[in-house]
């Protein structure tokens, strides 16, 4: 059971509570306990069968460590079966529909009758929901959009469960089968797609049939689809598909090639193959008029044979990529290694798990030469947003915790709400204390496109707002992006001299890939963050990276590529002659 998983169950049941009308305090030790799991890198999973304890884990209790215990022993919870039994079948995928909450799904049901997702449409459709007080037209046309977005979401899978369940898929692999070598993840997880079909892989060995059976016989297999010569595809009892082949190390380049795709970039590059006499397929070129089959040992190998650059597998979309290859044009896109710094960071100062100097030293070591620590403004209550009180003892402690670690800036900064109306959660006064200021949407994120955009583009116009945390909120999968004229914001974002983040959180990625390419294009300036939560989330900066990759960013485009004394000399210029061309003269 992944931690995904194990989270959403808590989620549920905390819905299940609130309905209830069941006390604040329970209902939020849930949710926090969901937050907590989901966010995890460890396997939840793992710690129960190696006997570890739960309740290290900062936010799990005894009571909670009992329930993931049993979870993960008997694959389900007695406590949220019987739960469930008191209310109508149905209602869970109801809560589930983004915008609709539990509080909401309680009235359509006791007020509406409505029990099912079909039944909530037709009371969209006939007026009956949005007659209900306190709801009206605006919300009810919100929930129409949010039942199309659910239905819409068919059954690709959001890349951060992906990758958590091909993470532990792996392992599994790894352990049953010593001999294997190599075990690489392909297809559209390697692009790093926001969203999965299924799992490929492709194995290196010398005993293939082994790796094989091995797959083929794995407890977290639920179905086995096809089994024989050098493959094996089968489907997990979590509902996603894993292809599995496998292939000699003098053989790699080719099959790596093939089974990374897409297949669009894989037609075209069948397509030049031709052009120069030869016929490319997973095992290498083949010569057409002699037959002889060239293999080759790396992709490297492969792309140079056929005259081109190597293509980066982020940006293998059968687009431009092909033709950029063969002209020479592939810029060289930025890599993780080139980020020096975090602009966005929590502490256990408003939703984060970890005190600041944790943070800091966990930051220190992993190379970087500047954080900046963005707690929750006073608006966010739920996530313990700091008043301004709070918020002054937290810059004090910024600078006793640079002194204290010492060789890492440390700067001061906030993630603060941009409110409904478009108005700032703190006053200008205290904002020209900070060194960093995110700006973000947290609330309201239904309104109309034209009211957003003047909504963004309002806080972009503070001269103190350095940058907008992830514009569009998306939660792949789970929370529609809201809608705005981003074009309208991209240009604002250049024109006012606010940064864009690229949001490296995997549940988010936002930017998304589009999105970051028009930016670029338009001037505005990106910066790639974490936004953790605790020390091992500050690994977003590698998943910030690929998704910036796939807009086809170079270090140039990305400010926390400067170093520590780049960045701090770029700080100092007045919002207005903040620039990718300031940045490049820092
Ligand atoms: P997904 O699974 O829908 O997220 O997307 P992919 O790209 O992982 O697609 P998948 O799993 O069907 O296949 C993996 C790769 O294998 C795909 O990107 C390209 C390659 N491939 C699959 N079928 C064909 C084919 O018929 N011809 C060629 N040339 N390549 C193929
Ligand atoms: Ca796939
Ligand atoms: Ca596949
Ligand atoms: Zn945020």
């Amino acid at each position: 059971m992944t931690n995904g998983e194990i989270a959403e169950v808590f989620e549920r049941i905390s819905g299940l509570l609130e309905m209830k009308g069941e006390k604040s305090f329970t209902i939020r030790a849930y949710q926090r306990a969901s937050r907590t799991i989901e966010r995890l890198p460890t396997e939840v999973d793992a710690m129960v069968r190696n006997d570890e304890d739960l309740t290290e884990i900062p936010g799990i209790g005894k009571a909670i460590s009992e329930k993931i215990s049993e979870l993960v022993n008997t694959g389900a919870l007695q406590y949220l079966v019987r739960l469930k039994d008191e209310f109508p079948p149905g209602i869970l995928d109801l809560m589930q529909i983004p915008g609709l909450g539990p509080k909401t799904t309680v009235r359509v049901w006791k007020e509406l009758g409505v029990t099912t997702v079909d039944q909530l449409e037709a009371v969209v459709d006939d007026g009956s929901l949005a007659a209900l007080p306190r709801l009206g037209k605006k919300s009810a046309e919100n929930i129409r959009k949010s039942i199309k977005f659910a239905r819409s979401k068919s059954d690709r899978v959001p890349i951060a469960r992906a990758m958590s369940v091909t993470r532990q898929l792996t392992n599994s692999l790894r352990e049953g089968c010593p001999g294997i070598s190599q075990l690489i993840v392909c297809g559209s997880l390697r692009r790093f797609e926001e969203t999965i079909g299924d799992v490929d892989l492709i194995c290196v060995t010398e005993d293939g049939d082994k790796a094989l059976n091995t797959l083929a016989e794995l407890p977290d297999v639920a179905d086995v689809l096809g089994h024989g010569g050098a493959k094996t595809s089968v489907v997990l009892k979590s509902g996603l598909q894993v292809d599995m082949r496998v292939t000699p190390a003098d053989q790699l380049g080719a099959m790596l090639q093939y089974f990374t795709g897409n297949l669009q970039h894989n037609v075209m590059l069948r397509d030049r193959a031709n052009s120069l006499g030869l016929s490319l397929n997973e095992y290498g070129l083949k010569d057409v008029e002699t037959g002889d089959l060239e293999t080759f040992v790396d992709e490297e190998s492969l792309y140079d044979r056929l005259g081109m650059q190597f293509v980066p597998p982020e940006i293998r979309m059968g687009e431009s990529e092909v033709s950029a290859a063969l002209a020479g044009n592939i810029p060289k896109l930025v890599d993780v290694s080139d980020l020096k710094g975090d602009l966005h960071a929590h502490t256990d100062w408003s939703d984060g798990r970890d005190p600041m100097e944790t943070m800091v030293e966990a930051a220190k070591a992993r190379g970087l030469e500047y954080i900046a620590m963005t707690d929750h403004s006073v608006g966010r209550g739920i996530a313990n947003g700091l008043s301004i009180e709070r918020l002054k003892g937290h810059m004090a402690l910024v600078r006793e915790v640079e002194a204290a670690v010492g060789g890492i800036r440390v700067f001061c900064g906030t993630e603060m709400d941009i409110r409904a109306d478009g108005s700032l959660d703190y006053a200008d006064e205290i904002l020209k204390e900070l060194d960093w200021v995110v700006a973000s949407v947290h609330s309201a994120m239904g309104q109309d496109a034209a009211v957003m955009t003047e909504r963004v583009i309002a806080a972009m116009k503070n001269p103190y707002v350095s940058a907008i945390g992830h514009l569009s909120t998306r939660l792949i999968g789970e929370r529609k992006p809201i809608e705005a004229d981003y074009e309208a914001i991209f240009r604002a974002a250049a024109d006012t001299g606010t940064v864009l983040e690229i949001n490296g959180s995997l549940e988010r990625l936002d930017l998304k890939d589009i999105h970051i390419a028009r930016a670029r294009e338009l001037g505005a300036m990106l910066v790639i963050s974490t936004d953790a939560h605790m020390t091992e989330s500050l690994r977003n900066l590698d998943h910030g990276a690929r998704q910036a990759r796939r807009g086809w960013c170079e270090a140039k485009h990305i400010l926390n590529t400067l170093d520590a004394k780049q960045f701090g000399a770029w700080l100092a210029m007045d919002k207005s002659e903040r620039s990718i061309k300031s940045a490049a003269h820092a």
